[in-house]
């Protein structure tokens, strides 16, 4: 999974940042954009769902990715319960969970996540707030915790020299933000991280409810979002 982020983008079109990372590899991508508008959120979702056929996450919003039409949504812990938004999504419409310690691991163990984001899996300087990392242990130990035959992902100052201890840590897949959106060439930044090879681990984030071609992608393929889904 890569991740937007307003800063390191630099003023680049995320689209074409979003594109390169795809032809690189990428099977997945998060819209984070912490200080942004809700319209301008909504624009940039709705340009990824319309331009790229790998699904689309929102970070915090899931009214955004809904009204995108979106895959779904990446909550934290200060974000709406996913107990609280999970009856009102349709069917499929992914809600993924940050996991960074044991409380939340046991407090993530009663919600119905789609996948779990554990990290930080090592230092990282994208994210103040993000705590000290874990480390390939550490994420296994959390991992562990998963319920069985659930995703889990790592994230957290992975590059392509360190992604292999996480994946062979037990990771289903990488999300990353600086060591793709920093590199000169992201899409051989992508390419690097061996995404669609990784092993599977507990399987990569997946959904029912949606049906997501499998990598390699092709750039002009069927565009996310033109199916309606009905909402229960
Ligand atoms: N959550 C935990 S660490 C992190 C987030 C959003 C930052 C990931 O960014 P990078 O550049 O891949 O370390
Ligand atoms: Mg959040």
């Amino acid at each position: 999974m890569v991740i937007t982020d307003p800063v390191l983008l630099k003023g680049r079109d995320p689209v074409a940042v979003c594109r390169a990372a795809v032809q690189g590899g990428a099977t997945m991508l998060q819209v984070r954009w912490k200080d942004g508008a809700p319209a301008e959120v909504l624009e940039l979702t709705r340009a990824l769902v319309a331009a790229l056929p790998v699904p689309i996450l929102v970070n915090d919003r899931a009214d955004i990715a809904l009204a995108a039409g979106a895959a779904g949504a990446h909550l934290g812990w200060e974000d709406i319960p996913l107990e609280s938004l999970r009856p009102h999504v349709p069917a499929g419409f992914l809600l993924g969970l940050s996991v960074g310690s044991q409380e939340e691991a046991d407090r993530a163990l009663g919600l119905a996540a789609d996948y779990w984001s554990i990290g930080p899996c090592f230092a990282t300087p994208t994210k103040g707030d993000a705590g000290p990392p874990l480390g390939p242990e550490g994420f296994a130990g959390l991992a562990a915790r998963a319920p069985e035959g659930l995703p889990v992902i790592g994230i957290g100052g992975i590059t392509a020299r360190n992604a292999a201890q996480i994946s062979g840590a037990g990771a289903g897949g990488v999300a990353v933000i600086g060591a793709v959106l920093s590199a000169p060439e992201p899409e051989t930044a992508a390419r690097a991280l061996g995404f669609a090879q990784r092993p599977s681990g507990q399987g990569a984030p997946q959904s029912a409810g949606y049906a997501f071609p499998p990598p390699p992608y092709p750039l002009q393929g069927p565009q996310r979002g033109e199916a309606a889904r009905p909402l229960p």
